[in-house]
């Protein structure tokens, strides 16, 4: 007699629950975590540089790194005085709430307000778990293709923001956004889309826009005193 063993359950269950005690560690210093996802090579690291740069006036802010190797993104981060924790995967696809509890001991809480997660670069499992943050954004960019919303509805299902980075590569890579826009606007109807550019010679295009979303966003958990992001 051969018997199936579900597991995806009970490790999905497992991660919930750490993640809430995450949130909850989160909520008692009122610390708003956001978590970003894309595939690798989106932009992920250049948007959290150019949001950091946006924001680091009005916020305290530090970064969580997931990487499946390497120290290369938190050492960017770092070179801009922002403390960050690398978390390497050894091989793992996604982080884990247990990955993100390790980081929160060793930032410290007393002194942030935001903390920034960089998923590692996927655009499928890193969906499933949630880590305790307040909100999960995605970021497409535009040499994957238009129709990465039809291939991968999940990711874009659970983005609170949509980020569409690197339009300034739109003509080189015959990039249809309206019908972009549209299959996202049918997968995710509450979801705000932001094109952008993160870096390169056109950077910070955007980023303004962005950023006063996420500034709204963080005051409603912070004390209040207002958004300001320097343009
Ligand atoms: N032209 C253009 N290049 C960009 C833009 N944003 C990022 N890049 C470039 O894209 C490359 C990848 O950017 P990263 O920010 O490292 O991407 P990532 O998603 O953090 O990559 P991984 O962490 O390796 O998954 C770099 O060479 C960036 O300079 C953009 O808006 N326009
Ligand atoms: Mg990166
Ligand atoms: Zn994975």
């Amino acid at each position: 007699m051969t018997r199936e063993v579900a597991i995806e359950q009970p490790i999905l269950d497992l991660n919930d629950r750490l993640a809430a005690d995450n949130r909850a560690l989160l909520d008692k210093h009122k610390i708003y975590m956001l978590d970003v996802l894309a595939s690798p090579g989106a932009g992920k690291t250049s948007l959290i540089l150019a949001t950091i740069a946006a924001l680091r006036d009005r916020w305290r802010i530090a970064v969580i790194e997931g990487d499946i190797a390497s120290d290369v993104d938190s050492q960017r981060i770092k070179e801009q005085g922002i403390p960050a924790v690398q978390i390497n995967t050894g091989g793992a696809c996604h982080l884990e709430s247990a990955m993100i509890k390790r980081a929160l001991d060793i930032l410290n809480l007393n002194e942030l307000d935001i903390i920034i997660v960089e998923n590692v670069g996927n655009l499928v499992c890193p969906t499933d778990f949630y880590l305790g943050e307040d909100a999960k954004v995605m970021i497409l960019s535009v040499p994957e293709g238009h129709d990465k919303p039809l291939k991968y509805p999940g990711v874009f299902q659970v983005a609170k923001a949509v980020l569409l980075n690197k339009i300034d590569t739109l003509n080189v890579f015959n990039f249809d956004e309206r019908q972009f826009k549209e299959d996202v606007g049918r997968l995710n109807p509450q979801a705000t889309i932001f094109p952008v550019v993160a870096a390169g010679e056109q950077g910070g295009k955007g980023i303004t826009a962005w950023s006063q979303w996420l500034c709204a966003q963080i005051e409603q958990k912070s004390s209040g005193g207002g958004c300001s992001v320097r343009q």
